[in-house]
């Protein structure tokens, strides 16, 4: 299965590293984990730094490309936003070199967009662009992405069954993290068993701090007395916090017939429901987003 894709940037010198690194933080890139390795025998120390973005892709062209002149392409939706910030970044740290640092104009290209190219260090050429219509390439619908970052998430996990909530957690935490989310920014509460979750996750809510809340339980059926009882409060409290407070809850509260089964849902045969009920989040925490910003008028 194909996970991800990075292209790597050689440098000319460290002086050149270390302004590329604060050019593509200053204009708001998610950083990802750098690497030093210190010389091996060969005399010659490296290091990496990666900047993160919610999409990617690898494409060929035949013919003219799009941006002549640079080889890397990155699309944003606030362009005029990010020219701002590049040119002031630019004034602040212009290096004298023999081939000069530049930035253009935003000039409209022939495929319905409007693009500038900036060259923050000598040798290296990037292009920001964004389409005219913002609609574009997406279905006229309202609908979440699956980027977290900037968001903030309360994780609600049950001890009971704890062999089967950790690897839930692990796996949501997963989510939340490889999608852009910061550690300081998930706040993790353990509660005995199931039947707990639905109180602490309405806490939570209330507080105003999360952009959505994850509950993670374990029911079996087998071994738990009243399961009907205990399954359907539980999910009736998540749905009802979710719904008094207006913050999305995502419901990851596996009910199985057997240890076997949860084992399954918990990162074995099908998959890590503790994983997906953070996707969930993170999306339905966008689209709440989008929805609240909806003008009061219909749109023309
Ligand atoms: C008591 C109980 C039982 C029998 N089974 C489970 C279970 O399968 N999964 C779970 O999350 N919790 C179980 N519990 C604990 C209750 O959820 C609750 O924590 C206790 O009854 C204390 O209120």
């Amino acid at each position: 299965m194909i996970k991800g894709i990075t292209f790597l940037r050689p440098v000319h010198s460290p002086a050149h590293f270390d302004e590329l690194v604060s050019f593509f933080s200053a204009l708001g890139f998610e950083p990802g984990r750098g690497w030093d390795e210190s010389p091996r025998s060969s005399g010659s120390a490296s290091r990496g730094r990666p900047f993160l973005a919610p999409l990617g892709n690898l494409e060929f062209v035949d013919g003219e490309p799009p941006a002549p002149g640079t080889d890397l392409l990155i699309e944003v939706t606030t362009l005029d936003a990010l020219h701002q910030v590049a040119r002031q970044w630019l004034e602040k740290n212009a290096i004298s070199d023999a081939a000069p640092t530049s930035i253009s104009t935003i000039e409209d290209t022939h495929w319905k967009s409007r693009l500038f190219t900036v060259r923050p260090v000598p040798g290296f050429s990037v292009a920001f662009w964004e389409w005219q219509d913002p609609l574009r390439g997406k279905a006229i619908a309202l609908e979440g992405d699956l980027s977290a970052t900037g968001m903030s998430f309360a994780i609600v996990a049950a001890r009971w069954n704890a062999v089967i909530t950790e690897r839930l957690l692990q796996g949501a935490l997963d989510a939340l993290l490889r999608s852009g989310a910061q550690r300081k920014h998930i706040e993790i509460a353990r509660v005995p068993g199931s039947w707990e979750i639905p109180a602490a996750a309405r806490q939570l809510a209330e507080t105003g701090r999360f952009s959505a809340i994850i509950t993670l339980g374990c029911l079996i059926r087998g071994e738990t007395a009243h399961y009907e009882a205990i399954y359907n409060e539980v999910a009736r409290g998540i749905g009802q916090s979710q719904q008094d407070t207006g913050i999305p809850h995502s419901f990851g509260v596996l009910t199985c017939e057997t240890l076997e089964q949860a084992l399954d849902r918990a990162g074995l045969k099908s998959g890590n429901k503790g994983f997906e009920a953070a996707a969930a989040a993170i999306e339905m925490a966008s689209l709440h987003g989008k929805i609240a910003q909806l003008s009061p008028e219909p749109r023309a």
